[in-house]
């Protein structure tokens, strides 16, 4: 059989590079098959290198909220492209990102960039250890937040889909203080942090990573209030929820004002920024102000600072955005409802903004251990059912679907007429 152009990159591709990813939820391990190598995409749709053609519910992860090329971006690093593409200096466009997420994100003060939502994480780590003087922080089960060392420890998004969460390398001396419980376990929380020697709370305002699971009504208010007890930092990733919900994020969407707040893939536009920033009083901290290390080579890159502020710029300039949003989500909501109701499907369906998840599970799923009975086999079944009538969903159950500035309601209307087609195709293969 004639292989295909994505068949014959992988296949080179795995020559050179391990798995032939350069991260490995790409690589479709956990619904079989081989991933697309993608050609080229715009606004909700790529094309892959056979020329198919999808609609995009991965949007890159998350940062193509207005959608894939779009000409304010494009426009914005074409100009910076002409002046060159580094410096290893602070320019124009650093104070511009940093002042525009500042003034959009609540909590936010002062915020160093950097390069990715790793860096991100992994530095405001080392700064809530440096400011409260304690060793040891919290993160839920099924968490992600990149893979620093401390952070791989039951982790979710990649980590999980491979089945190593805990993964070899990690020693036990980076691993030890890092303390874990389950998403929307409040009591579990109190009790860890009555010790007095956790430095931080690390939470997804709305978990993504294992799946989108939102905060149970209290567990975000129930954060603040226990870190404000014992004074622990309580730090928001909000590398996926940021600019999801509302351009302010979570912390926005639902009035709880964390300490620290990590940020990337919507900030740099699709080029690699990340971001780390909070209370004056604690990134006044960091480096060359204060003690606590955390540098660069690419950090404040100019061609990313100008994807990363063009797209604040083009969201506070365009409000609709989070109107349209909302309605294409509503879709879904009722679309999946309806088919549940009509066919009696063990699905559930979570969505909050532009970021949410189909399991296959009854439900009612709130942490991992109810995330992980659900059937990731049906998932599996489903997205490639989905793959082939041309809807490209993240090739794993425990990752979120992105709605995008760019997706119409016709579109996601043929999204849930082919997701019933699939899901009733599922649901004999099963009961068969
Ligand atoms: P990066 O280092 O991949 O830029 O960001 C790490 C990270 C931190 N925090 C949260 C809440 C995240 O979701 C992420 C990255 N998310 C995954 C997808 N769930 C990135 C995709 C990948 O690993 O290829």
């Amino acid at each position: 059989m004639r292989t295909t152009r994505s068949e014959q990159l992988f296949d080179a591709a795995r020559a050179f590079i391990p798995g032939g990813v350069n991260s490995p939820v790409r690589a479709f391990g956990k619904v079989g098959g081989q991933p697309l190598f993608v050609a080229r995409a715009e606004g909700s749709h790529l094309w892959d290198a056979d020329g198919n053609e999808y609609i995009d519910f991965v949007g890159s992860w998350g940062p193509m909220l207005i959608g894939h090329a779009h000409p304010a971006i494009l426009e914005a690093v074409r100009e910076a492209l002409e002046h060159g593409t580094s410096f290893g200096a602070p320019t124009e466009r650093e104070v511009t990102l940093a002042e525009r997420l500042c003034r959009i994100v609540p909590s936010l003060e002062m915020v160093r960039l950097c390069n990715s939502g790793t860096e991100a994480t992994m530095s405001a780590l080392r700064l809530a250890r440096a400011y409260t003087g304690r060793e040891a922080f919290l993160k839920f089960r099924g968490g992600y937040h990149g893979h620093g060392d401390a952070f791989l420890v039951e982790a979710g998004s990649g980590a999980a889909t491979l089945g190593v969460p805990n993964s070899p390398g990690v020693t036990e001396g980076s691993a030890k203080d890092t303390r874990v419980c389950d998403y929307n376990d409040l009591e579990a929380v109190e009790a860890h942090l009555a010790s007095g020697e956790i430095a931080a709370v690390f939470v997804e305002p709305v978990a993504g990573n294992m799946g989108c699971v939102p905060p149970l009504p209290g567990f975000l208010e129930g954060l603040r209030a226990a870190c404000d007890r014992t004074g622990t930092l309580l730090v928001f990733d909000e590398v996926m929820t940021g600019f999801r919900m509302t351009a302010g994020g979570a912390q926005q969407h639902f009035g709880v004002l964390p300490d620290l707040t990590t940020l990337g893939k919507v900030i740099g536009g699709g080029l690699p920024v990340g971001a780390f920033g909070g209370r004056r009083e604690i990134m006044e901290m960091v480096a060359p102000a204060g003690p606590v290390y955390q540098a660069g080579t690419l950090s404040g890159n100019p061609l990313a600072t100008a994807a990363g502020s063009a797209m604040p710029g083009w969201i506070e300039e365009h409000p609709e955005l989070y109107t349209h949003l909302e309605a294409l989500g509503v879709q879904p909501d009722e679309g999946f409802a309806r088919i549940r109701e009509a066919h009696g499907f063990p699905i559930t369906w979570h969505r909050i903004g532009s970021m949410g998840s189909l399991f296959f599970g009854e439900g009612p799923i709130r942490d991992w251990p109810t995330v992980e009975a659900t059937s990731a086999d049906r998932f599996a079944a489903f997205f490639t059912g989905m793959l082939e009538e041309g809807f490209y969903l993240a090739p794993s159950p425990y990752e979120a679907l992105f709605l995008s500035g760019a997706h119409t309601t016709e579109e996601i209307d043929r999204f849930l007429q082919a997701a019933e087609r699939q899901l009733t195709r599922v649901h004999a293969e099963v009961t068969a």
